[in-house]
């Protein structure tokens, strides 16, 4: 990446990384190349942007294509609610039963693999929040087909569910993280390689950790995976509350998200429905998602929660923290 990028630019870089949908992408990535400078220095990456955005836009041809024919795509789930996880792993260590357990989605469970042949969504409640999971088919090939590759990639974090109790743990989740690498979905917080890669947040739950014989499965992962990411035991079949509150803050963490309450100058807070932030994002994305003419009149604001005192002016570029409470100051 060349060095000096304008900060408008490095800001529509950050558009294009949270995009989820290719209209958002593409619409980043003509934002990016208008504001590129165009120099020797950036030619190589000015190519790129371009080759991307005639990707997406032959993507879109041949999507409004398929539309027309009426192709459904059953690897595409509607967004719902603040967060999207996807739920993948090894055939027949829990996805469905997790779903199940956490959401009123009701998926077929089943004492042998390869149940489940479609996504299913279901919405998790978090406080006051609702967060979308969705329960994969089993990936047991480092290979998966196109749309599951896709539908992966619009999710905004991923969990890994293997069986705890599996005599070849360690290749189960392998295979995952090989057929993650393949969809270019990286997990790991470095550089990407290039900009077709998509980075999303991933941790690991070991499922049926009641059964004694996982305990020795459960270290070795623990150990194997500790620079890379969190590996959790969880048993969804000697679950109590606290197991699952456990694994519902766990969830929230990763989907990477803060709640911010707004409100208006004089008046209470609406504590009634937060807006939804990614972690370190600002007073001035704030502003952005209540109104683009706000995010253009804002001075400052004052924050009661992560200020160093209640109700301390701040300046835009200050970075919010799960439940602040902000009054924008225009
Ligand atoms: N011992 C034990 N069994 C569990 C636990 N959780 C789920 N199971 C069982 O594991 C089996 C597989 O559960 P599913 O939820 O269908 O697994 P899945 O990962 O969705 O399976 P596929 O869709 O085929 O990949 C079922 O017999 C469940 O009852 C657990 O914590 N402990
Ligand atoms: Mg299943």
């Amino acid at each position: 990446m060349p060095a000096n990028l304008p900060p408008q630019y490095l800001e529509a870089e950050k558009k294009f990384r949270q995009a989820h949908t290719n209209q958002e992408k593409l619409e980043a990535l003509e934002e990016m190349l208008s504001i590129i400078p165009k120099h020797k220095g950036t030619e190589k990456l000015q190519a790129e942007i371009k080759q991307r955005i005639s990707k997406l836009r032959k993507q879109a041809t041949r999507e409004k294509k398929s539309q027309a024919k009426t192709h459904h795509d059953p690897y595409f789930i509607e967004r719902a609610g603040a967060a999207q996880i996807a739920i993948v792993g090894p055939p027949n260590s829990g996805k469905s039963t997790f779903l199940a357990t956490l959401t009123r989605a009701r998926p077929e469970i089943a004492d042998f693999p390869f149940s489940t042949y479609y996504p299913t969504p279901g919405m998790m409640e978090y406080q006051d929040i609702q967060i979308q999971l969705i329960d994969f088919p089993p990936i047991a090939d480092e290979n998966i087909e196109g749309n599951f590759t896709n539908a992966l990639r619009r999710a905004d974090a991923i969990l890994l569910i293997a069986d705890a109790t599996s005599k070849r743990l360690l290749e189960d989740i392998e295979i995952v993280e090989k057929a993650l690498g393949k969809s270019k979905i990286s997990f790991l917080p470095r550089p990407l390689p290039s900009l077709s890669w998509t980075f999303l947040p991933l941790i690991i739950m070991l499922n049926k950790v009641e059964t004694p014989s996982s305990q020795e499965n459960l270290a070795l992962c623990q150990e194997l995976w500790q620079d890379k990411t969190e590996v959790i035991g969880i048993s969804l079949k000697t679950k109590n509350k606290e197991t699952i509150e456990r694994i519902k803050e766990k969830i929230f963490q990763l989907a990477g998200i803060i709640r911010i309450y707004s409100k208006p100058p004089g008046l209470p807070p609406d504590l009634s429905r937060p807006f939804i932030l990614k972690k370190g994002e600002t007073v001035k994305d704030l502003a952005e998602q209540i109104h683009r003419d706000i995010a253009q009149e804002i001075k400052g604001a004052r924050v009661w929660g992560s200020g160093k005192f209640d109700g301390q002016l701040v300046s835009v570029d200050h970075p919010l923290e799960d439940k602040d409470i902000v009054e924008i100051h225009t």
